[in-house]
């Protein structure tokens, strides 16, 4: 549980049964992500204290309310933190995966009903995302859980909650990387190096990793790099430094950190003429971009993609499938295997630069 301006304390809450159109989970993995740190540190927008932060998680399902036919109790699921009601006119327009029940359109800070499952002490405790996967149980809509394969291992598939399908689909949906094309990645975080895994998949010739913290390097090149460079290395600004490498600048650019000046540079390190950037790190909240717009007038892209562009119900449960298959390898990002009253010090790892993925078990 998070109060503001203090780090998470590990609290006994009581979880209330799912009401109507709801599923109450019992966790057995999670993962930290970038997002779950930029709540600690408050600058995530519009959430509401206390709260059980926590959106990269797998389980089996506890307990279901009336209505739900989507999973049943014993069946092991991946909550979803975009929703995907699959009525709404986002839901039905297949170039988007933002259903308009998602936490940019409306708060996820209580059920649907504006009521809260969570009591702390006897206080009100607020959710995340609507699935706040840092808790034993959890209770979220059904339109943010989905039925897995049985087989799945949940305590290596908790990572397709978000980080693996955030940076994966964002080369190969978002972006599209064509084969024999050329990419730079900047932060080789899990998001980054997922993204790199995408560029790797679709053929690209080149990928090149950018980061600060060159103990990253070796897992970037592991999974498909084939340079990997610090921008403190070099007098001169990044991008030049990638368009004299690629001749007119990178087929492809990701921004896979959340900051303004690198976003900036990824997309002036792009091809004049072709490239596309595609923006996935969360820049802070009331940020601006502020960028020449002459470089877009021969055909320079800019693109967000959130959680990989994937509509989540109907992709999570093929991609799990397509590990067990092995047909990707995000396990490669899991350097730390902790129990969970050790959730504090997961996140000065990954704020050290000293582990890629966390993953929390024993409740
Ligand atoms: P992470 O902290 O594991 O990785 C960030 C990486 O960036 C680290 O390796 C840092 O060393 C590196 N870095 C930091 N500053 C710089 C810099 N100035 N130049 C170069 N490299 C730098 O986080 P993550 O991979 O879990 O998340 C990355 C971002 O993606 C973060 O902003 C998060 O909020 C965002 C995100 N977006 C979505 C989405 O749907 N678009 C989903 C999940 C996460
Ligand atoms: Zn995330
Ligand atoms: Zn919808």
């Amino acid at each position: 549980m998070k109060t503001i301006g203090k780090s998470l304390s590990i609290e006994e809450v009581e979880v209330a049964p799912p009401k109507a159109r709801e599923v109450r989970v019992k966790i057995v993995a999670t993962g930290i992500c970038g997002t779950d740190d930029h709540v600690l540190k408050g600058s995530f927008p519009n959430v509401d204290f206390p709260v059980i932060p926590g959106h990269e998680g797998a389980g089996i399902v506890e307990s279901v309310g009336e209505g739900v036919t989507c999973v049943k109790p014993g069946d092991k699921v991946i909550p979803l933190c975009l929703p995907q009601c699959g009525e709404c006119s986002f839901c039905l327009n297949p170039n988007t995966n933002c259903c308009l029940q998602t936490h940019l359109y409306q708060s996820q800070n209580l059920m649907p009903d504006k009521t809260s499952r969570f009591t702390c002490k006897g206080k009100q405790v607020y959710h995340f995302l609507w699935i706040s996967t840092f808790s034993e149980y959890t209770v979220m809509p059904d339109s943010t859980v989905v039925r897995i394969d049985d087989a799945a291992p949940l305590d290596k598939v908790c990572l397709f909650g978000c980080g693996f399908p955030t940076g994966y689909g964002a080369a190969v949906n978002t972006a599209k990387v064509a084969p024999g094309s050329t990419c730079a990645v900047f932060g080789l975080g899990g998001v980054g190096l997922s993204v790199i895994m995408g560029c790797e998949a679709s053929g690209a010739s080149q990928i090149i990793g950018i980061d600060i913290n060159k103990d990253k390097f070796a897992t970037a090149k592991d999974l498909g790099a084939t340079e990997c460079i610090n921008p403190q290395d070099f007098e001169k600004p990044i991008q030049e430094v990638l368009v004299e490498m690629t001749g007119h600048g990178v087929d492809y650019a990701f921004e896979a950190i959340g900051r303004v000046d690198t976003l900036t540079a990824a997309l002036a390190s792009c091809h004049r003429g072709s490239g596309v950037c595609v923006m996935v790190g969360e820049p802070p909240p009331g940020s601006q971009l502020s960028f020449d717009p002459m470089m877009l007038f021969t055909g320079l892209t800019l693109k967000g993609s959130i959680l990989g562009g994937w509509k989540m119900k109907d992709s999570i449960p093929k991609l799990v499938t397509g590990y067990l298959q092995k047909k990707f390898k995000p396990d490669v990002l899991i350097t730390h295997n902790l129990p969970f009253s050790e959730i504090n010090e997961g996140f000065e790892l990954l704020r050290a630069g000293k582990s890629i993925k966390n993953i929390f078990i024993d409740f």
